[in-house]
């Protein structure tokens, strides 16, 4: 087997929107630093913006005097339910702006209003024609990177052999060619996106492998760093965004660009029921906009009452050819499965209506969520507690995080993510600068343990395929896409999925766990027939142990903070007075334990808890 060896100052994990602007970045603070980046698809078109978006979701206009950093704060804090790094959240807002002028600048079509403004969304998003969003942010970081090996797939991180918290590098499998790669780096930067198919999809049977965010998004962000031991914040929050049945598309262009609105089945408009939100969870009512957890709520409400279909009535408000084309373009931008469920079942949405349903769970760091690492905050203006080294590293000495990787810090979208990247990028081009290590030392033994892990399941296949005497079940192996089957229907079922309306309960979730260890007894018997799935196999690790610690969480916070998103049926309400923390977990690889903290959640910028 081929083994490579690369050494750098700086290693990016992912090439996705934070991926390229931590190399765009590291590169002007770093102008001697080799900075590679590890991408296991090919950086111009990878990552959830692979097929591009329709709108850029975070952008406050500050040149026009339309937002602050401090509303962005406001209106973060008020979504999330209180729980946010104010810290970070405050450090991407002020960045966010200069990064889109960059977009804009390397060739992203962003629409303008007549006056010749970016053209508004809503509040925080402007419209772009955004097909080729990646390949054009992907430009600037080959630029800028010294080398970017695609289509390789990072698998473990690796630390000092000398210094367990210090981090020295990543390993991985070449996709293509089956080749070993060996990372060694002074500093490392994980960029590795979300993660779906944690929960089992609505889309099942002849849809399966359809999701909202993208089926690549294996959640490489969260099991890299949990196996390396880094703490982890937020793991509990799931977004459960609304979106238009079976395609996927995205609403906010609907709501907030189009001005449609939604119905329950008897034509009654339901999402705007603060009275009833306010009942059972107070203040967090008047938040404005709405908590996206609250308004998923008061759908799920309706569902229960069976006052379902949600019914989006486009057929209202494509009136014009300019309405028309923006409603067809905004899913041939960026969802282009919603545009051919319209076409495949004959519906031409200026006439007909679409039906809207909460999705399956999502596990990520940069849309109404904040699941990830535990970053360190910004030296200005991050408190003590959230202070321990360079802006955006982890608990472990070189390890950075950005994007949907990073926790604490949501509504990045795009924008924000590649802002963050940028951020990181200068840090740790800074780390690399002001600690003056040598490549710090690797232990061959480790290198040479895990290339017989990361190809185990090729051998597994290899044996055990001659087992079988008819069909393709093997009595010694797993094939990925079964442990993936088990791996959903255990987490829908016991951690609060679809099928159960988002509600789980302590004794459910123990009974999850039991199920789940079993999973991970079968995991070393994954079966890879090709080196594709080999990848599989590996997305499938990384997926089980993101699952395992939204299960560990959601069981330690003994709440429903975000209702809408999940409930605790034996802890329905939100409990301010013992939970509104932050809930840290932290994984040792050698005991194979988890211990659990709480962190206060500092308020940094005025008005309570919610948004006004
Ligand atoms: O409205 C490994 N997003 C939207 N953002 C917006 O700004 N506007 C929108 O309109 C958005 N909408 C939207 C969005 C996403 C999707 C899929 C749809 C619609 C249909 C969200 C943004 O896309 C998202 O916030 C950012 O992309 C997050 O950035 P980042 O960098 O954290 O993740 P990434 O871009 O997916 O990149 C991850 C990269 O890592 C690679 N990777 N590489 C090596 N080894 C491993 N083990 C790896 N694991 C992963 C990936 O291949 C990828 O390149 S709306 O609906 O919300
Ligand atoms: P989505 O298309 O659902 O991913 O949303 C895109 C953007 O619009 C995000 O910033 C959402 O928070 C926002 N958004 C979507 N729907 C609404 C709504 N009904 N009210 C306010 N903001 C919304």
């Amino acid at each position: 087997m081929q083994v490579h060896t690369v050494e750098s100052d700086i290693l990016i994990v992912g090439g996705g929107m934070a991926g390229c602007g931590a190399a765009y970045e590291a590169r002007t603070w770093g102008k001697d630093l080799k900075i590679v980046i590890a991408e296991k698809a090919n950086i111009d078109r990878s990552g959830a913006v692979a097929m591009g978006l329709s709108a850029i979701n975070t952008y406050l206009g500050m040149r026009w005097n339309q937002n602050t950093p401090e509303d962005f704060v406001r209106y973060v804090r008020g979504d999330l339910m209180g729980l946010v790094r104010e810290d970070l959240v405050y450090d991407v807002a002020r960045h966010v702006d200069s990064s889109v002028h960059l977009l804009e600048e390397w060739g992203l079509p962003i629409m303008k209003d007549a006056s010749g403004k970016y053209l508004r969304e809503g509040k925080w998003q402007i419209l772009i024609h955004g097909e080729s969003y990646k390949p054009i942010v992907a430009e600037a970081a080959k630029k800028a990177a010294s080398e970017v090996y695609n289509r390789i797939m990072i698998t473990h991180l690796i630390k000092d052999p000398k210094n367990s918290n210090r981090i020295a590098g990543a390993v991985g499998f070449n996709v293509r060619d089956g080749s070993f790669w060996v990372f060694k780096s002074k500093a490392v930067i994980l960029a590795s996106g979300g993660a779906t198919h944690i929960f089992r999809p609505r889309s099942v049977g002849e849809g399966w492998g359809r999701t909202w965010y993208s089926p690549w998004s294996t959640g490489s962000a969260y099991a890299l760093p949990i196996m390396a031991g880094a703490k982890m914040v937020q793991m509990e929050v799931r977004l459960v965004p609304t979106r238009f049945k079976d395609g996927y598309g995205p609403v906010g262009s609907w709501f907030l660009y189009l001005k449609s609105y939604a119905t329950n089945s008897n034509g009654e408009l339901y999402d705007n029921d603060r009275e009833k939100l306010r009942a059972k969870y107070g203040k967090y009512a008047d938040a404005k906009p709405m908590p996206t957890c609250l308004r998923n709520h008061l759908m799920i409400e309706e569902i229960k009452e069976g006052k379902n279909p949600i019914i989006m009535h486009t057929e209202k408000v494509l009136d014009t050819k300019e309405k028309e084309e923006a409603g067809w373009e905004d899913f041939l931008d960026m969802t282009v499965s919603q545009a051919m469920v319209w076409a495949s079942q004959n519906t031409d949405p200026k006439e007909k209506w679409s039906e809207l349903v909460p999705t399956e769970p999502y596990i990520m760091g940069s849309h109404a969520v904040n699941a990830g690492a535990w970053v360190s905050g910004p030296s200005d203006i991050a408190p003590e507690d959230y202070q321990w080294g360079w802006n955006r590293m982890t608990t472990i000495t070189g390890l950075f995080a950005a994007g949907d990787a990073a926790g604490g810090a949501a509504h990045k979208f795009s924008s924000g993510s590649f802002a963050e990247g940028r951020i990181a990028g200068k840090s740790a081009a800074k780390f690399v600068h002001e600690s003056k290590d040598r490549l710090p030392a690797i232990d061959d033994q480790t290198i040479e343990r895990l290339k017989g892990e990361v190809f185990q399941p090729l051998e597994n296949y290899e044996i055990g395929h001659t087992f079988i005497t008819k069909g393709t079940v093997s009595p010694y192996y797993l094939y990925p896409s079964q442990g993936l089957k088990r791996l959903e229907k255990i987490m829908d079922e016991y951690a609060g999925g679809v099928s159960t309306l988002y509600t789980t309960n302590k004794v459910n979730m123990n009974r999850g766990l039991e199920l789940l260890s079993m999973l991970k007894e079968d995991l070393p018997l994954l079966g890879a027939e090709d080196l594709h799935q080999l990848q599989r196999a590996w997305e499938l690790n990384h997926r089980v142990l993101t699952a395992e610690a939204v299960l560990r969480h959601t069981m330690f916070r003994e709440e429903t903070r975000w209702p809408g998103y999940y409930y605790r049926s034996d802890f329905p309400s939100i409990d301010d007075k013992n939970w509104n923390v932050f809930v840290l977990s932290q994984f040792d690889a050698d005991s194979r334990l988890w211990s659990f903290e709480k962190a206060p959640v500092h308020v940094l910028v005025g008005n309570e808890g919610v948004a006004p």
